[in-house]
């Protein structure tokens, strides 16, 4: 394990063939302040120009993953101050990272920690997490994205439930409408995050590069462009080392060496 550039709000390490980035401001349970939210976009634009990094794990604490944007910073905003500010434009940079995301959430993932995790490409949950947008509570509603990721996730008539009522969704029930991918006990659940993001870092990565972004596309675009789209990235795979590495290789009956190019 080596540590990276040092950060005030997060912490940011590798291992192995992946990177981690660890929100890190225990005292308000990781609410997503401004500073965090740079803090985060810088750790991962690096991570995504780094050849040493192939796969992503995001976490916070056990006892909270984030427990939304920071309140503090935010309740003296008014509506033209806050859109002269533009917070979203760093928000907006978390989806535009193209290696593979992963969430490792245990505790509070509310408000923006929720839509945080959402953004990320899969979610491990430990069994102490809870999904929710409690904005209505503070007399907003979700801004980074929560009316469509969760809405998308887990269907209308429960996100409406969530977004008007508040009320959080547990690990379990989050993992059956589908929006974690695997719920672990809380001893094991970053281990799980890691151990995923490490098979998948041994994977060629422009072909995981390009598959992101296939799968990505099908919330932008209708269905026929989103196929379109996802034929040509399979095309240009052909163009690519790991392609006749990868095709040789099972050919040889040996194992392949994905070199990323
Ligand atoms: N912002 C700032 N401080 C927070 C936040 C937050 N979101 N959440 C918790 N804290 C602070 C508390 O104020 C408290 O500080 P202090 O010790 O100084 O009083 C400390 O963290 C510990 O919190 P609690 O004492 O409340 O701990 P509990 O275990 O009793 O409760 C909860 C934990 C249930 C998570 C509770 O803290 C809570 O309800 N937090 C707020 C959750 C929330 O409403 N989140 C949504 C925020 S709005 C949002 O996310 C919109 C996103 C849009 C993006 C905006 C970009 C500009």
């Amino acid at each position: 394990m080596m540590t990276l550039t040092s950060y005030k709000n997060i912490l940011v390490t590798t291992e192995e063939q992946i990177g981690i980035v660890t929100l890190n401001r225990p005292s308000v349970l990781n609410a997503l302040s401004h500073e965090l939210m740079e803090e985060l976009v810088d750790a991962l634009a690096k991570f995504d120009t780094n050849d040493g990094v192939r796969a992503i794990v995001l976490t916070g604490s056990e006892r909270s993953f984030a427990a939304g944007a920071d309140i503090k910073e935010m309740s003296d905003e008014t509506s033209v101050s806050i859109m002269l500010k533009d917070r979203f434009a760093t928000w907006d940079k978390v989806k535009n990272i193209k290696k593979p995301i992963i969430a490792a959430v245990s505790g509070f993932a509310l408000g923006g920690g929720c839509e945080l995790a959402m953004t990320c490409d899969i979610i491990i949950a430990s069994e102490t997490a809870q999904f929710g947008q409690p904005e209505i509570n503070i007399g907003v509603i979700p801004g980074a994205g929560g009316t469509q990721r969760l809405t998308r996730a887990v269907g209308k008539h429960k996100a409406m439930e969530m977004i008007l009522t508040g009320r959080p969704m547990t690990a379990h029930e989050a993992y059956n409408r589908g929006l974690v991918n695997l719920v672990v006990p809380a001893e094991t659940y970053l281990q799980t995050a890691k151990n995923l993001a490490k098979e998948i870092a041994s994977k060629p990565p422009v072909a995981v590069r390009l598959a992101k972004e296939a799968i990505l596309k099908t919330f932008d675009a209708p269905i026929s462009e989103g196929l379109e789209f996802e034929r040509k990235n399979f095309y240009m795979l052909f163009s690519s080392q790991d392609q006749k590495e990868g095709m040789k290789a099972f050919l040889e009956k040996r194992a392949a060496n994905f070199v990323g190019r």
